[in-house]
């Protein structure tokens, strides 16, 4: 990893991106990523990067909260519904990269039903995640549907994150209702929520208990596995075989940054091909929006995967995601398990 870092260190400086001053970031990826984007930031350009790791959720809060008086600059990765969300809510500012026409159509998409307002910096699919070797001794069935989640035998076996503070389980919700119709979705996550052992408060943290044997199922980004893996965890993912949604990892500028033009230059560098790599190098495993960035071998390969017709604006909408929380929060959440 450290000639990789070196490597990237060389591109960056190759770019002529020689200047200084400092630039604060939340950053909503794990935060192996989150520090290696730092450190190479800053050796190759003199520029502070000031990061503070937070969920997508919680990230959204702290924009929200910090409104009247910003202390962020730039928000880089976590799902694009807050992203959107924080658009709608003006809270973001308008910039068109001259880099747009490189991205894929669903990072282009992205920035533009957003006016501008943020950019989709890389995708992932929603699916499954489970531990080897607590399935066998258990002599559990590989989910593969959303119904196999039903299964009694699942009872307190599976873990998922809150959607009221998580952007995965958000897009868990969201994608249940365009794949079942709302009723249908609401009904089926009453009868998942008897399987459930713990809504946790971030999206992340369902599969790293999969991998770590507390729990025995999760419900998360599947490209969050390998890296698991690569620690000698024994988990493995699906993704369910009747359709799933994906997010799109967004990146915005803050509306009223303090280091505006710091920003823009991190924003810019942050859509190369080259600090896109940087991910899988970081043990990240999401699919880069940047068209001429390598796709790891690791990277879910989505065309073998059934995908929704995920609407990003309607479900990235304030409204449509207060009410699908609240009714989440009073239909499911307060059931008894
Ligand atoms: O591992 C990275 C990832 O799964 O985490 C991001 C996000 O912060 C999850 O937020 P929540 O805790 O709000 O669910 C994802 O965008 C990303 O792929």
């Amino acid at each position: 990893m450290k000639q990789w870092i070196l490597g990237a260190v060389a591109l960056a400086a190759s770019m002529g991106a020689a200047a200084e001053g400092q630039v604060n970031i939340i950053c909503s990826v794990q935060a192996e990523w989150c520090n290696m984007i730092a450190t190479v930031y800053t050796r190759t350009t003199g520029v502070k990067v000031n990061v503070s790791m937070k969920g997508s959720g919680e990230a959204l809060a702290q924009i929200i909260a910090e409104k009247e008086n910003p202390k962020t600059d730039i928000w880089f990765g976590g799902t694009g519904d807050p992203h959107l969300q924080a658009a709608e809510q003006n809270l973001t500012l308008e910039y068109k990269s001259p880099s747009l026409p490189q991205l894929q159509g669903w990072a282009q998409q992205q920035a533009s039903q957003a006016g501008y307002k943020t950019v989709g910096i890389y995708s992932g699919p929603l699916g499954f995640g489970y531990n080897t070797e607590l399935i066998a001794k258990k002599k559990l069935q590989v989910p593969k549907t959303w119904n196999d989640l039903l299964n009694p035998a699942l009872k307190g076996e599976i873990q998922v994150a809150n959607p009221a503070s998580s952007g995965t389980a958000y897009t868990m919700v969201a994608t249940l209702v365009q794949l079942m119709g709302e009723e249908q979705a609401f009904e089926y996550m009453k009868k998942l929520h008897k399987n459930i052992s713990q809504y946790t408060r971030s999206g992340t943290g369902p599969i790293k208990a999969a991998a770590r044997g507390e729990t025995t199922v999760s419900i998360s980004f599947i490209h969050d596995a390998p890296g698991e893996k690569m620690q000698g965890f024994p988990i493995e993912t699906v993704t369910p075989a009747d359709g799933t949604g994906a997010e799109i990892g967004s990146m915005s500028i803050i509306k009223g940054a303090r280091n505006l033009e710091a920003a823009k230059k991190f924003y810019e560098w942050a859509l190369t091909p080259g600090a896109q790599e940087m991910a899988a190098a970081a043990r990240q495993f999401q699919l880069p929006s940047n068209k001429n960035a390598k796709v790891d071998p690791r990277i879910p390969d989505f065309k073998k995967i059934k995908f929704i017709n995920y609407d990003y604006a309607k479900y990235g909408s304030s409204a449509e995601r207060r009410r699908l929380i609240a009714k989440w929060e009073k239909e499911v959440n307060s059931l008894p398990r």
